[in-house]
């Protein structure tokens, strides 16, 4: 990929997208090989675990987690679909499903629709649900050590992994989860900025932070791009979720896949409910200002192959539909 021939963003997104899927599809089979370990690895069994685990890794969605890190790589060795990036772009993709199934459950956001189908829940119970989630995070490590180890050194992919637990654990996302739930139905007076900005950066922005900086880490970026990319990523995070709460307010329920008004309707804490819609707007249209200046700074350092894909990728975050 060189910045000297045309760059068709539709069909890049297409292409990685099928990438994506096709090694979530084939990885979700199960392998059945074995480990030193006892236990046979992806053995498939029980099996209404596995079916309820692959109903909603292999249910659509955008994939932009998965994307964003596979781009980061791309844009650092030049190498369209780094090989060293695809098993960490995989692993995201599995947190982001388990996320989105206890995210659905009747105790936190009782959303009975997802990616424009019933929720986990809905279909395999609630235990069910609770014990796919547990089983896709651990999967997700396991498929982030055991397809990476060959591809890259192993101090790297300890780094990986650990920054992995951390964006996704209690300074992450399940932090930033604790106090949305914590802020639902407060009172106006107890609402601020910082308080909210603090809770999407966990809540959503930890993991595409991740998504940036670790497929920049798996390309072997050093200290000065790693924390660029991380930037990057943050940013975009905030604008995926204060574009998330305008679709809230916006969207319908064909185009969103999951029922719109919720945040109002709970009274949750929104870039929406703080500022008005032309408020999160134009506070998108700061961070929107802010990543391009990051993305001009990562070019500055004169190390990165094309940066047009993550340009782009920024972009669709913001325009998106659903
Ligand atoms: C048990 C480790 C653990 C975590 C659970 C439920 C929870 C803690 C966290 C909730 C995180 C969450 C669902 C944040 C919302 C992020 C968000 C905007 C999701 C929608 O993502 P899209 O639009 O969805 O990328 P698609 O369907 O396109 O993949």
């Amino acid at each position: 990929m060189t910045t000297d021939t045309i760059f068709d963003f539709k069909e890049y997104l297409a292409l990685r997208r099928g990438l994506i899927e096709g090694r979530l599809e084939s990885y979700m089979q199960g392998h059945k090989k074995s480990l030193c370990f006892s236990y046979k690895t992806n053995s498939g069994e029980p099996k209404v675990l596995w079916d309820a685990m692959r109903y909603s890794v292999l249910s659509g969605g955008k994939r932009i987690r998965a994307i964003l890190c596979l781009a980061s790589a791309e844009a650092l060795s030049g190498i369209p679909a780094d090989e060293r990036a695809l098993p960490c772009a995989c692993a995201l993709e599995l947190i982001h499903a388990m996320s989105l199934i206890h995210d659905d459950l009747p105790c936190l956001d009782n959303d009975d629709f997802r990616r424009g189908r019933p929720s986990n829940h809905k279909v395999y119970g609630e235990a069910m649900a609770l014990l796919a989630g547990d089983a896709l995070l651990m999967q997700a490590s396991q498929l982030l050590i055991e397809e990476s180890k060959n591809l890259v050194p192993a101090s790297s992919v300890l780094d990986v992994v650990s920054a992995l637990c951390q964006a996704t654990g209690a300074d992450g996302m399940v932090g930033g989860q604790v106090d949305d739930l914590n802020y639902t139905g407060a009172t106006d007076k107890q609402l601020d900025e910082n308080t909210l900005v603090s809770i999407h950066r966990r809540k959503t922005g930890a993991l595409l932070s991740f998504a940036t900086w670790s497929g920049a880490k798996l390309a072997g970026a050093d200290d000065v791009m790693l924390s660029l990319f991380a930037k990057f990523g943050e940013l975009l995070g905030m604008a995926f979720q204060i574009t998330d709460d305008l679709l809230d307010t916006t969207g319908d329920m064909a185009t969103l896949g999951k029922t719109p008004g919720k945040d109002e309707a709970s009274n949750k804490l929104t870039f929406v409910r703080l500022f008005g819609i032309d408020g999160a707007k134009e506070r998108l249209n700061e961070i929107s200002k802010q990543a391009k200046a990051v993305l001009g700074e990562i070019k500055a350092q004169g190390k990165s192959k094309d940066l047009r894909p993550l340009e782009s990728l920024f972009e669709y975050a913001i325009n998106r539909v659903n």
